[in-house]
């Protein structure tokens, strides 16, 4: 491989969310959100695992910030615990849990760390989904109050906002597959998920515009690389249906104003859609400064013929209803290897391929990867050492997919892998560790891998190694 170099002032990060990684579940006055509950059900988490205690960063913030400056990172993507913030999901904030956050922030600033702060990665206190949870159009309000509080507690040292972290795990997962929180398997409650989930991003991100007008807003999208199978025109079809679903139900009114009219045909014997209003498609579509973008895998469809046995590798996890709303006639493919823990193929391919779809369709928009990264099995050597090979390969591949794609003209600013630790795996709990950092779940020690030695080449010298 020749030199890949990236340009003076790529930003280079690493990611967390708040359930994964906090612990202290009832600490400071913090509430339940889904997750806990979710966590708490029998049979719904891998080894009835739970969020917590998690990597204990509630108390361990301090020394895991020194552990992103010495990784040399010039930002850092952290999520906030909305039922931390505002356990009761409306009303006024709880200072103490306002107090971890603004304490969080003042010391990435010491650090010259920039902070990136998701408003909502997953964890809707559970006073919210009681009172109907995303398919209810007042949780958009809802968030976009909460949205409001916490802009006006934080805005004045935080610039980077993002509304939600992958909406399309938020609806889909939740509300159809039901393999994430809250676990409803109702699909007409999915689709009207997706809505409130984008009328709240176009409501709160209304107001950031407002409160803080230098501040730079964001969305973070787990867009899908969708394959057909062969040429035929039945599987471009299948890849066309999957494509509205996974990424056009939410590129459509956050960039565009508009649900693609395919989404809403393709959808008609599940809703009707009467759930959207007028306005409610402009509203959703409030300019952004950056769009982040998640990628880990590719998807393979192709049109099921109705009569032999279907296979569903749709990578989502089992669950006996599928997260793919009003799609019966599709049938996702098991992919080529190499996997990795999660099952996931590796296709750095499809990256690139991505981010030049994303360029060429909204070639004004500035890209940032705010999630990239791959669970394996990690050893620990007699030594100490992980020698997290595996995961230095993946790294290596997708970060030079990503140049790549920049050759190529995509607009790309920065990079963020998941994780900076080990943490809650959401469905599979502490089973499957993400992390560049390991950390021991009994000691809560932190341990460099590999990988984080050489992310940290990396960062310092904004060459390949
Ligand atoms: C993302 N899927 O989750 C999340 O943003 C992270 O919190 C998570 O830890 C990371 O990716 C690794 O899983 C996903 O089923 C969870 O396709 C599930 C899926 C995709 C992303």
């Amino acid at each position: 491989m020749s030199d890949v170099v990236f340009p003076e002032g790529f930003v280079w990060g690493s990611a967390t969310a708040a359930y994964q990684i906090e612990g202290a579940a009832k600490e400071d006055g913090r509430g339940p959100s889904i997750w806990d509950t979710y966590s708490h059900t029998p049979g719904r988490t891998l080894n009835g695992d739970t969020g917590d205690v998690a990597a204990d960063h509630y108390h361990r913030w301090a020394d895991d910030l020194d552990q992103l400056s010495a990784l040399g990172l010039a930002a850092y993507r952290f999520s906030i615990a909305w039922p931390r913030v505002q356990p009761g999901g409306s009303g006024a904030l709880n200072q103490a849990g306002v107090d971890f956050y603004s304490r969080l922030v003042d010391r990435l600033l010491d650090l010259g760390i920039r902070p990136v702060a998701t408003l909502y990665h997953w964890d809707l206190p559970q006073v919210l989904e009681d009172a109907g949870g995303w398919p209810a159009r007042d949780t958009a309000a809802r968030f976009a109050d909460y949205a409001t509080k916490i802009v006006g507690a934080l805005g004045d040292r935080v610039h980077t906002w993002t509304t939600f972290n992958e909406p399309w795990c938020s609806a889909y997962l939740g509300y159809a597959s039901g393999v994430h929180a809250p676990g409803r398997t109702e699909p007409a409650s999915a689709l009207a998920a997706v809505h409130h989930l984008n009328l709240a991003h176009g409501l709160a991100g209304r107001v950031i515009r407002d409160l803080a007008p230098a501040a730079q807003l964001s969305v973070t999208l787990n867009l899908h690389v969708i394959r057909p199978a062969s040429d035929s025109a039945a599987d471009a079809d299948a890849a066309r249906r999957i494509d509205a679903l996974a990424n056009r139900a939410f590129l459509g009114p956050m960039l565009d104003g508009a649900y693609p009219a395919d989404l809403l045909a393709d959808t008609a014997a599940v809703t009707d859609w009467s759930f959207v209003r007028d306005g409610d498609e402009h509203t959703a579509a409030v300019p952004l400064d950056v769009l982040g973008v998640n990628y880990y895998s590719t998807t393979l469809v192709r049109a099921w013929d109705g009569v032999s046995p279907k296979s569903d590798s749709d990578g989502h996890g089992r669950s006996a209803h599928s997260a793919w709303v009003g799609s019966e006639s599709v049938e996702f493919l098991p992919q080529p290897g190499p996997y990795t823990a999660m099952g996931w193929n590796i296709e750095p391919a499809g990256l690139t391929e991505l981010l030049l779809r994303l360029h060429r369709e909204y070639p004004e928009l500035p890209l940032m990867i705010t999630e990239n990264g791959a669970a394996f099995d990690d050893v620990v050597s007699p030594d100490g050492a992980i020698h997290d090979d595996r995961r230095i390969d993946y790294l290596r591949r997708h970060i030079a997919a990503t140049h790549e794609a920049m050759a190529a003209g995509a607009d790309v600013r920065g990079y963020f892998v998941w994780s900076l630790l080990d943490n809650f795996e959401w469905a599979y709990g502490y089973d499957r560790r993400f992390g560049i950092i390991r950390v021991d779940y009994d000691t809560q020690q932190r341990t460099w891998k590999d990988s984080a030695h050489w992310y940290r080449r990396l960062t310092t010298t904004n060459r390949l190694p």
